[in-house]
C-alpha cells in the first residue's frame, strides 16, 4: 500500500496544533492585545510544514511524535515571526498572508513587530525547556544572521538590482533551507541520530529548502490569492531576485525536481523509516500552496 500522506499530515497538523494551542499563553492573559496577536498569526492556517519536518526527522531515526512536539511548536514559531516581521511595510509591506489580513494591518505596526519578538522568545523559552544545548544553538545559528535573517537582508538589499545566480543561491538557502534544514536535523538530533545520519538528514533538508523557496517563487508567478492565501506577484512588483526570474520558469521547475531527487538520494540509507521525509519532498514539489 503506498504511503497516505493526507492522512500523516492531517494527523501530526493536529498534534502540533493542540500542543501550540497549549504553548501559547491564554488569549486573555494580560497584557491581551499581544497574546491575540500571536495567536491570530499562528492559528492562521499556516501548513505546519517546518513543525512536521522536525518530527519527520525523528520518525526517520526511530523516536516518537511526543518527544519532539515542543521543538516542533518552536520553529513553527520562529517562521510565524519571521512571517509577521517580512510583512511589515518596513520589509515587504503585505496586505495578506495564511488567508487572512497581515498582523499589522489588524493589530498597527508596533505590536505587531512585538508579537514577532514574543513568538521567538517564546520559542527559545521552549527550546531551553524541553530540547538539549545542541539543538538550541542548532536552531538559533538556522534562526539568526549566518541563516534566516542573513538571507532576509541580502534579499532586501539586492532588491531591484541585478543579482548573480550565487547571491540568488545564497538567499534562498539562508532566507528559507536554513530552517527547513534545521527542523529535519532537530527532530533527528532529538531522536538520537548517529553522526553519519544526522549529516545525510541535514544533506536532504538543505535541499529540500532550496527546492521549496524555487517552488514558492514559481507560485508567485503562477498562483492566486485564493490558492497561496497572500497576493501573487509581489515578488516581480517589488523586483525581488527569484529563480523564475534568473533562469526563466521552466529551468527554475526542472531545478526544483533535481533538487528534490539529491534530497531523496541523500536519504536512501535511513531506508524505509524515512518514508514520510520522502513523500513530504514530493509535496513540496507539486504543492499549489
Ligand atoms: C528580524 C526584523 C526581523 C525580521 C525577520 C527573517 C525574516 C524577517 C524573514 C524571513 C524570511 C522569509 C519570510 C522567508 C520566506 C520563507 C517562506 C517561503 C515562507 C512561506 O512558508 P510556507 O509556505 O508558509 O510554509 P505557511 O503559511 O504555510 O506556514
Amino acid at each position: 500500500m503506498s504511503f497516505d500522506l493526507a492522512a500523516y499530515l492531517a494527523e501530526r497538523r493536529r498534534a502540533v496544533d493542540a500542543a501550540l494551542d497549549r504553548h501559547l499563553p491564554p488569549p486573555d492573559a494580560p497584557p491581551a492585545i499581544i497574546h491575540e496577536a500571536m495567536r491570530y498569526s499562528v492559528f492562521a492556517g499556516g501548513k505546519r510544514l517546518r513543525p512536521i519536518l522536525v518530527i519527520a526527522g525523528a520518525e526517520a531515526v526511530g523516536g516518537s511524535v511526543e518527544r519532539v512536539l515542543p521543538t516542533a511548536c518552536a520553529l513553527e514559531l520562529i517562521h510565524t515571526y519571521s512571517l509577521i516581521h517580512d510583512d511589515l511595510p518596513a520589509m515587504d509591506d503585505d496586505d495578506y498572508r495564511r488567508g487572512r489580513p497581515t498582523n499589522h494591518k489588524v493589530f498597527g505596526e508596533a505590536i505587531a513587530i512585538l508579537a514577532g519578538d514574543a513568538l521567538l522568545s517564546l520559542a527559545f523559552g521552549l527550546l531551553a525547556e524541553s530540547a538539549s544545548l545542541d539543538v538550541v544553538k542548532e536552531v538559533a545559528a538556522a534562526a539568526g544572521t549566518f541563516g534566516m535573517i542573513g538571507g532576509q537582508v541580502v534579499d532586501i538589499q539586492s532588491e531591484g538590482k541585478p543579482v548573480e545566480a550565487r547571491t540568488l543561491e545564497y538567499i534562498h538557502t539562508h532566507k528559507t533551507a536554513a530552517l527547513i534544514r534545521c527542523a529535519l536535523r532537530s527532530g533527528a538530533m532529538i531522536a538520537g541520530a548517529a553522526p553519519e545520519t544526522l549529516a545525510a538528514v541535514g544533506e536532504a533538508g538543505s535541499r529540500l529548502g532550496l527546492a521549496f523557496q524555487i517552488v514558492d517563487d514559481i507560485l508567485d508567478v503562477e498562483g492566486s490569492l485564493e490558492e497561496l492565501g497572500k497576493t501573487a506577484g509581489s515578488d516581480q512588483r517589488k523586483k525581488k531576485a527569484t529563480y523564475p526570474e534568473y533562469f526563466g520558469r521552466e529551468a527554475s521547475r526542472l531545478k526544483a525536481k533535481a533538487l528534490i531527487e539529491d534530497a531523496k538520494a541523500a536519504l536512501a540509507p535511513l531506508g524505509p523509516r524515512a518514508g514520510p521525509i520522502r513523500a513530504l519532498a514530493d509535496f513540496i514539489l507539486e504543492r499549489r500552496s
